[in-house]
């Protein structure tokens, strides 16, 4: 029979209380233990302190939940288990990709032994049978401050990865993030012998629009264009502010003709309804350049060929009276007028 001491015995008090009321971000734990006093006790006590519960009396069962990412990030698990003991759990838990576990072993005794072998297998922390409520309280406590801290570095990474491949104003990508791309996508091409189109698209005449209704007005423009871009293209394209008004769209997979079809919808979706902005409704339309690299042939693709192609379509866009796109083959059709 387990030695708990009596004050990790009594239960907590039920009910509504202030603890039931509040209203704070819950944090999860799974109880891994196999004893049904301890497990109800710990269950209870977890409850009291607002924790989300889930509890096992076997390892496997553990086991089970843990190999979802969803599962609680605040471990609590029994040394001796039936199927699968916590130190073996521990050693599954850190060879898992996914988000971080806080693992709590608890032991049977104070073995050195046993404490290095259990912190070694990757548990974060222990607790000694029998353990007072208020260590197991203290412990659990630290191990949500470093839960804590380590989802706000997550948020922090994250928000920090978006920022540098994303442009401030449109958030869609930047001119680096959209540059690796193309790196990507041609290699990709080569590598599987498939079809990619490449996009090079202006807004006509945007320097107007900055003299005529001012910068601001300019920039939420922008943020539009962006945008209606961003949401014309499949999910599996790339879209990009390759510089001031200069956007840079990407289709893997896509051949000249469905090209030809996407690049008259980008068109489309910009100069086709006007851009609400606190001036007032703006009209704007959009050139483009687009370059279809086959999926074979002797030409040498590289992500400077293809730039320069489209980059060289755009110009006979523009030559030719904008608001049109021009396919870069060696015949230089145009495929879309206004
Ligand atoms: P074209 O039809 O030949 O492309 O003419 P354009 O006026 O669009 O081209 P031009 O290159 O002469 O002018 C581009 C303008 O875009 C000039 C620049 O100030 C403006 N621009 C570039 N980046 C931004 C930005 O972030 N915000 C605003 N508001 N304007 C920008
Ligand atoms: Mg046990
Ligand atoms: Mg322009
Ligand atoms: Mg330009």
């Amino acid at each position: 029979m387990s030695n708990l001491p009596v004050t990790a015995l009594s239960m907590p008090p039920t009910g509504a209380g202030p603890d039931a009321a509040r209203t704070k971000t819950q944090h999860a734990v799974l109880i891994a233990e196999d004893d049904p006093i301890f497990r109800r006790v710990i269950a209870s006590w977890f409850k009291r302190w607002d924790y989300r519960v889930t509890v096992v009396d076997n390892g496997l069962d553990a086991w089970e939940i843990l190999k979802h990412d969803d599962a609680p990030q605040m471990i609590v698990l029994d040394w001796m288990m039936p199927g699968v003991d916590g130190v073996e759990l521990c050693r599954r838990i850190r060879s898992r990709e996914g988000p971080y576990r806080y693992v709590l072993l608890l032991t049977a005794n104070d073995n050195q032994q046993d404490v290095v072998t259990g912190l070694e297998a990757g548990a974060d922390d222990y607790l000694t049978k029998p353990f007072d409520v208020d260590e197991l309280h203290a412990r659990a406590r630290a191990g949500t401050r470093i839960l804590d801290l380590q989802a706000a570095l997550v948020q922090a990474h994250d928000a920090l990865k978006f920022e540098s491949a994303h442009d401030h104003l449109t958030t869609i990508w930047n001119r680096g993030a959209i540059m690796e791309l193309l790196i990507k996508e041609v290699e990709r091409r080569r590598r599987f012998e498939s079809t990619l189109g490449v996009i090079m698209a202006d807004l006509d005449f945007f320097k107007k629009i900055n003299d005529t209704y001012g910068h601001l007005i300019g920039d939420a423009v922008l943020r539009e264009a962006g945008r209606r871009l961003g949401a014309a293209v499949r999910t599996y394209d790339w879209v990009g502010r390759y510089g001031g008004e200069e956007f840079l769209i990407i289709a893997p997979g896509c051949e000249a003709a469905d090209l030809v079809v996407m690049a008259e919808r980008l068109r489309d979706c910009i100069g086709s309804v006007s851009i609400e902005t606190t001036a007032g409704p703006i009209a704007v339309t959009l050139s483009l350049g687009v370059v279809a690299a086959p999926a074979q042939g002797r030409d040498v693709v590289t992500c400077e060929t293809l730039l320069q192609a489209a980059d060289a379509a755009l110009y006979v866009a523009k030559e030719r009276g904008r608001n049109r796109a021009e396919l870069a083959l060696a015949t230089q059709n145009a495929v879309a007028g206004s």
